[in-house]
């Protein structure tokens, strides 16, 4: 068992992963092993397979003479930054796709073409439809879905030059933006530009790509995640706090269990529905369980979690686990962090899968595609399905490997002003006598490189006990609410001042805020921070952290926060080693451009020691007492 510790903190991960290697299975950590030692070339980014004149690789230590330059000339410092820039256009296209699809959904909802789908909050729908121009007045709610969603269609184009949502940043980080021309122009021509850019024989200057992957990365924080957060809530609704459960104690032996695992909320809404359906629910007690119980797996269960307050099973790493426990009938993934070796697992269990986007198809799973129109007709299809699979269950094999733990979710940023009572000022004022010293966001992935949920929870651990205010967002709110972090009584682990507020609001002093592409609520929260108080969101004290990222958003997300004006501490080294001159830019010299930059630290206790530092100079520079 012990071996199993230096794997993860979590009981329900060690357990789960000790009787998977017992039923033969291997898994994310098998692999991760197996992959060692890994190639110096491509950890410090200095291979480059951009054209067929290579692969080329550099050597990152500058030693050999004879492997400063490409077939074509480029250096480390370019080779570097291309591929940095690849990385964070990948993360941007995969958040603004996600938007994309949520678009059409408003469309089609507007043209009657969507059925089962919904406009959930109509007070949002009219309000964003605002901030684009559109007189709601005399207009139905069909006609407002129609206007927006070809509203937002043009973020995406060149029609526009400039996107809406931007606008919601303070106006001195925007004059800094525009001084230095990175104010996206269209969502998909920054994605577009980055991998033109990065051709062969194009932006050869490591700056000046460096400077075009933040607009890239703008494009993302304030274009696709952002459109996604606010479509989501105005399709399926705004999230409310409420209280759910979480971890792989969720799944119940005596129950159908269904898992939805992906990013868009559009098909598990719609698994939601279906499970709840009286014809269902029967057909389940018919095939001898007591119902069906749906949970959810990384950030669509974050979704459903937020807005629905369905249990979360488990984060990144616990994907493959979740089969292990000889109770899913099926899971049902759309996009994004799905590993492809869900599949081969799932062989050796009785778990049924299904892919439901056309594009992302995976070995051995079944493709059942969902689109704006049948999406409802093909979740009962699945739902029926996973129900008739409960009687091919294995009940030797059962094994659930811990009890849930409660926690509390659903703070939309409407959420947190209404508990707030209307506007920031309380929180503003909680700050300024310092009783919240900070806010920080801890977000982000699992990765096989850090003990699993060990970064997240000890730097949430850390810095609520300094009075810092802690918000997440994706895998890293799984780690939190396992660790028991997100319920009102953790304010026993906070500092004194923060445990008053969570004590007089009745809220945990880490909040779940949402989904990854839910980390434009935190910008949201950011640019309204420094709008009330009257400066940049860089001299504010708050910063951002990804203690176990591995993902390409998950940098695309750093870049978009620290090009804010926020300061973000990674817990994994981007494979920018290979060139001084980037890694510099990165960790120090953007600095001197946004008033922001990156650290790496994957100490997690080194990391909250970084982040206190930074909240005390900046409450210094706000004149506030530390
Ligand atoms: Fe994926 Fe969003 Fe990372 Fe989790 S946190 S591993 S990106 S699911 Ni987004
Ligand atoms: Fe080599 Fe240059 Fe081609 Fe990259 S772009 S593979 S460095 S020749």
């Amino acid at each position: 068992m012990s071996e199993y510790k230096d794997f993860s903190i979590c009981k329900d991960t060690q357990l789960t992963l000790k009787k998977a290697h017992e039923d033969g299975v291997e898994t994310v950590w098998d692999r991760f092993k197996k992959q060692k030692p890994r190639c110096k070339y491509c950890k410090a980014g200095v291979s480059c397979q951009i054209c067929v004149m290579g692969p080329c690789r550099i050597d990152p230590s500058g030693k050999s003479k004879s492997k400063l330059y490409g077939v074509c000339g480029a250096n480390a410092d370019i080779i570097v930054a291309r591929n940095l820039a690849r990385m964070i256009a990948a993360g941007a296209a995969s958040h603004s796709d996600h938007g994309r699809d949520l678009i059409e959904i408003l469309y089609k909802i507007g043209k009657g073409m969507a059925p089962g789908y919904a406009i959930k909050d109509t007070v949002k729908l009219k309000r964003i439809a605002k901030e684009y121009d559109i007189d709601t007045k005399n207009i139905g709610n069909e006609e407002i879905a129609i206007r927006l969603s070809k509203a937002m269609m043009k973020d995406f184009s060149m029609e526009k030059g400039r996107l809406t949502f931007i606008d919601r940043a303070p106006k001195q980080r925007l004059e800094l933006w525009e001084k230095l021309d990175v104010i996206p122009r269209g969502i998909d021509r920054e994605t577009s530009e980055t991998m033109h850019r990065t051709h062969m024989g194009v932006d050869n200057n490591h700056m000046s790509i460096l400077l075009h992957a933040v607009r890239n990365s703008l494009a993302d924080g304030y274009g696709g995640s952002m459109i996604s957060t606010e479509l989501s809530d105005i399709i399926f609704g705004t999230p409310k706090p409420g209280f759910s459960e979480v971890n792989l104690g969720v799944l119940k032996e005596d129950h159908v269990n269904i898992l939805v695992h992906g990013h868009n909320p559009a098909v598990s809404e719609m698994i939601g529905q279906a499970v709840e359906d009286k014809k269902m629910i029967q057909l389940a007690k018919a095939k001898g369980a007591r119902g069906v119980n749906l949970a959810g797996l990384c950030c669509t269960g974050n979704e459903i979690l937020m807005r629905k307050k369905i249990p979360l099973a488990g984060n990144h790493l616990m994907t493959e686990l979740s089969m292990v426990t000889g109770v899913v009938e099926s899971i049902i993934v759309d996009y994004q962090c799905i590993m492809p070796s869900l599949g081969q697992v799932a062989q050796c269990y009785h778990t049924r899968l299904y892919s439901t986007s056309n594009k992302a198809k995976f070995p051995f799973i079944e493709h059942v595609e969902f689109t704006p129109e049948n999406a409802k007709e093909q979740a009962f299809k699945i739902v029926k399905e996973s129900i008739e699979n409960y009687t091919r269950r294995n009940k030797d094999r059962i094994f659930i490997p811990a009890s849930p733990v409660k926690n509390m979710t659903g703070f939309s940023v409407e959420a947190i002003l209404e508990i707030l009572g209307g506007s920031l000022n309380p929180l503003i004022d909680a700050i300024k006598a310092g009783k919240i010293k900070g806010v920080v966001g801890v977000v982000g992935c699992n990765n096989p490189k850090i003990k699993q949920d060990y970064g997240h929870v000890e730097l949430i651990k850390r810095l609520i006990a300094n009075d810092i205010l802690v918000l997440t967002t994706g895998c890293a709110n799984v780690a939190a609410g396992k660790a028991g972090l997100q319920m009102p009584e953790a304010k026993e682990l906070a500092g004194p001042g923060l445990k008053e507020v969570c004590g007089l609001l009745n809220i945990p002093p880490s909040l779940h805020v949402g989904s990854c592409v839910d980390n434009s609520r935190i910008i949201v929260i950011a640019c309204a921070l420094a709008n009330a108080i009257g400066v940049d969101i860089d001299k504010l004290p708050i910063a951002g952290a990804a203690p176990e990222w591995y993902s390409e958003k998950a940098l695309t997300i750093a870049f978009y926060v620290m090009a804010s004006g926020i300061y973000t501490v990674l817990g994994v080294m981007p494979p920018i080693g290979g060139s001084k001159k980037v890694t510099e830019l990165a960790t120090s010299g953007l600095k001197d451009i946004f008033g922001a930059c990156l650290a790496v630290e994957p100490d997690p206790i080194k990391a909250a020691k970084l982040i206190t530092a930074h909240i005390v100079e900046k409450r210094k520079g706000l004149g506030l007492s530390v």
